[in-house]
């Protein structure tokens, strides 16, 4: 196929202030900007999330004069975030757009966060020419970012010539799709862009990726270990991961729950599988249920830090690196994953969807539910944890404490179940988790496995776009500080979002002092009473200050009543909170605190 490697004047023109005029290639040539395109519209993709600039920026305006939503944020990291969770809202993957290397960079944090969060997400970037990176001849923005990039997700992908712009599209899909989704990596050097080639041979070389997840169905022999372990169960437990979310499979999940009788405890992205309210839920009495099960279903969880490895005290074991004495079933579409920190009694390997819909089919109508000793020491050992929260819950204390202003929080969720509810910070975090109800799937997104500062934004911008969904984002205000420009992006895309600040001035709390006593603030205090709501006035959005509880839920009234842009500083007290939130133990200390 003859390539016309001499750009053909494709690209853009624009007179000061006019209208850029997007210059197609030739009638019967089409363009690397325009393969690209192509490539991602035949594939289903209509939004990008991105940040324009060598060598993008024509594939920016192109992409957007194509009809897709070309999303621009103010730095590369909030756009990758934003790719990632728009990847795990809509099952299709999330694509970042950046400038090469440091563009690239900023963007690689979201593409590990993705990975590590099995969220399928493509981050795409210009970048030098090969023969130059190779020669370290000192190019605008030298890197060799495609052997970085392999290092930090699960796949990774360079294209050289415009008839390979169709296959190199399709291969990032199906990577961030198929399996354990996770990010991949597409590396287009600027020269791909102005390459031209015959537009109907061009075409041919596009490629609609067929069944990009295919089903996994799980061996029938693996599904009858795993209910015979489960039928025996004296003390069963169900233990839902954000795998579990992002499978889609609610009504199934729901049924195998509700048949079977078995309590469950939802990880933090899985709240609102069932709503948080549901008789089974075992949320509430998390430090019971872990130790005392004798059978665990895991259903797209993970053994990780999260449940502390599956062995230590929370599950019952003597010392730290002891196994309780657990038998666990794991479902999970990764068959590397069991056996990964403890053994797994039996490994159910498939899509979640085809699993449980087969553990469903073995279950049949006559499934013994689980001992009445069992259920009710869950549902007494929950009741008066829930008792003792909504005693703190009733109080009103000026200044707000995390407990006050999460209750109006928790209160406004509960009348808006479809909101969307974005959630960082350390303390603002663990309280929000245990405080807020979540009542549908897929609803409430946060720092995931990782337990990563600076998805706020990027995630609400994300959220608003691909849901449409009022968007809740409850930042803790250091959280806030790593992606806080961003509130300019949802003002400019005027998006449903409401932002709650929980400003109790620093990082955990803003009590620290300096003990040399020189003019230096402590590490962790930040400007004390600072007003963040003003930084959305800045830009044209509703900024409220808001030292009560009946402020605050006036405040997130309107904002959801106007659905405009708007960022509330509810002032909570600096003294409250504790160092790291629920995670203290996980700061060295000589002497354990
Ligand atoms: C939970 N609980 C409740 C409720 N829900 N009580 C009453 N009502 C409700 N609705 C109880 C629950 O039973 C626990 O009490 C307690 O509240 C805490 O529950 P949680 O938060 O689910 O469990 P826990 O023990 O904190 O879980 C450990 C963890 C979690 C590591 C999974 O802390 C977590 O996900 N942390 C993320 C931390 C993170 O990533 N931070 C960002 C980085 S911070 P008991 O059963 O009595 O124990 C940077 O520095
Ligand atoms: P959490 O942090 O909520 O416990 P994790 O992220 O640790 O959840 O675990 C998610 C698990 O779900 C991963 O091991 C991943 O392989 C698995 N998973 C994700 N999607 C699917 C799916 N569609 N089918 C089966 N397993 C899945």
């Amino acid at each position: 196929m003859e390539t016309v490697t001499k750009p053909a004047a494709t690209g853009t023109s624009a007179a000061p202030g006019g209208p850029i005029a997007v210059i197609a290639p030739a009638q019967d040539q089409i363009d690397g900007f325009h393969l690209v395109i192509d490539a991602l519209k035949l594939n289903g993709i209509d939004t990008v999330f991105g940040l324009p600039g060598i060598p993008i920026t024509d594939l920016t305006r192109m992409l957007q004069a194509e009809g897709l939503r070309m999303i621009s944020f103010r730095h590369e990291q909030n756009a990758g975030y934003a790719a990632s969770i728009a990847g795990y809202l809509t099952g299709k993957p999330g694509i970042c757009l950046t400038v090469s290397a440091p563009g690239f960079l900023n963007g690689l944090t979201a593409l590990a966060n993705a990975t590590t969060n099995c969220f399928p997400m493509i981050l795409i970037s210009g970048s030098s020419e090969r023969e130059v990176v190779d020669l370290q001849q000192g190019d605008y923005e030298e890197m060799d970012q495609l052997a970085i990039a392999r290092t930090l997700c699960k796949a990774a992908f360079r294209v050289l010539h415009a008839e390979d712009i169709g296959v190199g599209v399709a291969r990032a899909i199906r990577a961030a799709l198929s399996g354990r989704p996770g990010g991949v990596y597409l590396d287009l050097p600027a020269k791909l862009f102005a390459q031209s080639i015959p537009a109907e041979a061009g075409r041919r070389t596009l490629i609609e990726v067929v069944d990009p997840a295919p089903r996994q169905i799980p061996a029938a022999d693996a599904v009858k270990r795993a209910l015979d372990l489960l039928r025996g169960a004296k003390k069963p437990l169900i233990l839902l991961g954000k795998g579990a979310a992002y499978a889609r499979a609610d009504a199934d999940i729901r049924e195998l729950i509700e048949k079977t009788g078995i309590p469950y405890l939802p990880m933090s992205m899985a709240k609102g599988l069932l709503p948080d309210i549901h008789a089974q839920s075992a949320a509430a009495a998390r430090s019971y249920v872990l130790p005392e099960a004798d059978v665990v279903l895991l259903i797209g969880a993970r053994l990780n830090w999260l449940l502390s490895h599956g062995k230590g005290k929370t599950w019952g074991g003597k010392g730290h690196k002891d196994w309780g004495s657990q038998k666990f079933i794991q479902v999970d579409i990764s068959p590397q994953e069991a056996d990964s920190n403890v053994k797994i009694d039996a490994p159910v390997v498939g899509d979640i969807g085809s699993c449980v819909s087969a553990l469903l089919a073995g279950i049949g109508a006559n499934w013994p539910k689980p001992p009445a000793e069992w259920t009710n020491a869950i549902a007494e050992r929950r009741d008066r944890n829930i008792a003792k929260m909504a005693q703190t819950l009733a109080l009103d204390p000026a200044p707000m404490n995390f407990h006050s202003a999460l209750n109006v929080v928790r209160d406004i969720v509960k009348s808006n179940p479809a909101a969307m509810l974005v959630n960082e910070g350390a303390n603002a975090l663990d309280f929000t988790r245990s405080i807020v109800d979540m009542y549908q799937p897929r609803k409430r997104i946060d720092v995931g496995t990782w337990g990563v500062m600076g998805i706020g934004m990027g995630f609400c911008v994300a959220a608003a776009v691909v849901t449409g969904e009022q968007v809740i984002a409850i930042e803790g205000d250091s959280a806030f500080g790593f992606s806080g420009m961003e509130v300019e992006t949802i003002c400019r895309y005027n998006l449903p979002v409401c932002v709650v600040v929980l400003n109790n001035n620093g990082v955990y709390r803003g009590t620290d002092v300096n003990p040399t006593g020189g003019p230096d603030v402590a590490p962790t205090v930040f400007v004390k009473g600072a007003r963040y709501d003003m930084l959305m006035q800045a830009f044209g959005g509703v900024g409220v200050n808001a030292t009560t509880t009946a402020e605050l839920r006036a405040a997130m009234e309107e904002a959801i009543r106007s659905r405009r842009p708007t960022l509330i500083n509810a002032v909570i007290d600096e003294t409250a909170g504790t160092e790291s939130g629920r995670i203290t133990s996980l700061n060295p200390s000589t002497k354990k605190k």
